[in-house]
């Protein structure tokens, strides 16, 4: 009878164990952070990205280092793709790695964002 309860008790942990695990899992999980080379030129063009970046769905965080026009992406794998995060970037008109800028966008983007623009 003892061991019953002793049983009980510990399946009991072990489902609420579980749940928290799967719980921690939808808030936390996936979580990833990635690092792309676009073409951005002055603060103009990362806020562009950045805002861009911000707007898709799983993204939690973006920020682009003008220095090296690397932006780090904080983003939920399981919400997102890195192929969509840089799809948005060419959208805004710039390259992101091997993807290169929408054309239509880059027309549209003012002339000192345009490549060689600060020449
Ligand atoms: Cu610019």
């Amino acid at each position: 009878m003892k061991n019953k309860s002793i049983l009980i008790l510990l399946s009991m942990i072990f489902i609420v164990v579980m749940k928290n695990q799967s719980f921690a899992k939808n808030i936390f999980g996936g979580k990833e952070t990635v690092v792309i080379q676009t073409s951005a030129i002055c603060g103009e063009c990362k806020s562009r990205i950045e805002s861009a970046l911000l707007e898709l769905k799983g993204v939690s965080n973006a920020k682009l280092n003008l220095k090296d026009k690397k932006v780090t992406v904080t983003y939920d794998s399981t919400k997102v793709s890195v192929a969509e995060i840089k799809t948005a970037i060419s959208k805004a008109g710039y390259d992101a790695d091997d993807v290169k800028a929408d054309a239509t966008a880059y027309q549209n983007l003012p002339a000192c964002c345009k490549k060689g623009g600060h020449d």
